[in-house]
């Protein structure tokens, strides 16, 4: 059966693209030449939309469409076309406030669900670079600077609770999309489901034991609830290696179409497990054991360098620019006062440390046990030792989610991960 979509909604082609685009005065002008003669391409690889890159004489751009149904799975799991424009809106403020990090919002069709936006050349998703062991030398610092820019001035310590409460409720009816990440995330991996899938049979024991491990289904349950109830900034939703784009020198976030105003780890402790997920897979790619140390080496360094870069800009942002609601600057005047906000703010920060390793582990457990999985992992053609790779990713995540206040830091963080990839 077709699923019924609002009038004037058709999913676009290569062909229809060009049409679409040829009525839009600005971004005409923006490609240049005749119509006919611009060059589109569809290139979606994710897990949801159509994704089109429209070339001409003079420009180019992205044009990303929802679809009505998840395309990963197809037509038999709906899914609402609204996310396009909360992906719209979350582009905008993103955008707004970490702009060389973001591509820029050029136009959104209300009718088409789809989004018009500045094309990113010679940028690759993040990920695919990962998987071909090529070296970021600027992305831990430039991506530190996108989290703390994005979640600090949507948080009640940079933003006015009036002008908060107004973007929240422009996000809160994002439920479809926080449905599928409290479901795949923090639910299905940890039961039987039929959405469930994992390298089989090597791990059919893993899928197994994590049904019935206690320990690690309290600490998600906590983790779910956070996920669930704690409004602290306007976060990403889905900021892997897959919705980073990158070059040697630029690093820039897309796909925002998960957002909500939710715990600030999500975002960083998504990020850091899909980086300790590709420095677990990286021997699964190598031709001669070893091959990819000094590469691992990088990923770690990365590890560590973002939580810092963030904890460092973050911190800093709260001491030059306490512009929202919380911790009034007028309680804390004096050195002693001084004093007992510079401890509010560390303690702050520890806590989203441990929030950030809960959801760093949760991340890996589900894109090895759950529906989506990583092209990381799912390019190791050799079930043996990609199975190998998921085993060590495993036992890492579950001590962070279970221990994460036991990590003293994020250099606790990549010597433990060193360790488990030994075996
Ligand atoms: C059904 S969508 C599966 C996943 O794709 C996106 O990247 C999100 O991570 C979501 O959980
Ligand atoms: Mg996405």
């Amino acid at each position: 059966m077709a699923i019924a979509t609002p009038e004037g909604y058709r999913a676009l082609g290569e062909t229809t693209v060009t049409a679409f685009l040829a009525e839009l005065p600005a971004i005409r002008g923006r490609l240049g030449g005749e119509p006919a003669l611009w060059r589109v391409r569809e290139v979606g690889d994710g897990n949801l939309n159509l994704v089109f890159l429209v070339e001409g004489p003079e420009g180019s751009v992205c044009v990303k469409q929802a679809l009505p149904y998840v395309r990963l799975v197809g037509e038999s799991w709906p899914l609402g076309l609204a996310r396009a424009r909360f992906e719209w809106e979350a582009l905008r403020v993103q955008h707004r406030l970490a702009p060389e990090r973001v591509p820029e919002p050029l136009y959104f069709d209300e009718q088409l669900y789809a989004i018009v936006m500045e094309r990113l050349a010679p940028h690759i998703i993040m990920r695919k670079g990962m998987i071909a062991a090529t070296v970021y030398p600027r992305f831990s610092e430039q991506i530190a600077e996108f989290l703390a820019h994005t979640l600090y001035f949507t948080s009640d310590l940079g933003m006015k609770a009036a002008e908060k409460k107004k973007l929240l409720e422009l996000f809160a009816p994002n439920v479809e999309l926080c449905k599928i990440t409290e479901d795949l995330i923090f639910t299905d991996p940890y039961m039987e489901h039929e959405r469930n899938r994992w390298t089989s049979p090597q791990l059919d024991d893993a899928a197994r034991a994590i049904r019935t491990d206690l320990p690690l289904k309290r600490a998600v349950a906590w983790l779910k609830l956070k996920f669930l109830s704690e409004a602290q900034a306007l976060i990403h939703g889905d900021l892997h290696t897959g919705s980073i784009m990158v070059t040697r020198d630029d690093t820039r976030v897309i796909d925002p179409e998960f957002a909500f105003f939710g715990p600030i780890g999500f975002d960083v402790g998504k990020l850091l497990g899909n980086l300790l997920m590709s420095y677990a897979s990286q021997p699964g790619h190598e031709a001669r054991p070893g091959e990819r140390a000094d590469y691992q080496e990088w990923i770690l360094a990365t590890v560590r360098e973002v939580w810092n870069g963030f904890e460092r800009r973050f911190l800093d942002l709260w001491r030059s620019r306490p512009e929202g609601d919380a911790f009034p600057t007028a309680h804390f005047s004096g050195p002693d006062g001084e004093r007992a906000l510079e401890a509010a703010r560390r303690t702050f920060v520890r806590r989203i440390f441990t929030d950030s390793l809960g959801y760093a582990g949760t991340s890996m457990i589900r894109r090895t046990l759950g529906l989506a999985h990583n092209a990381d992992m799912e390019t190791i053609p050799d079930p043996d030792r990609r199975a190998a790779c998921e085993r060590r990713n495993l036992a890492l995540a579950r001590e962070l989610v279970v221990e994460a206040e036991q990590f003293a830091d994020i250099a606790s963080v990549a010597d433990r991960a060193r360790i488990v990839a030994r075996g």
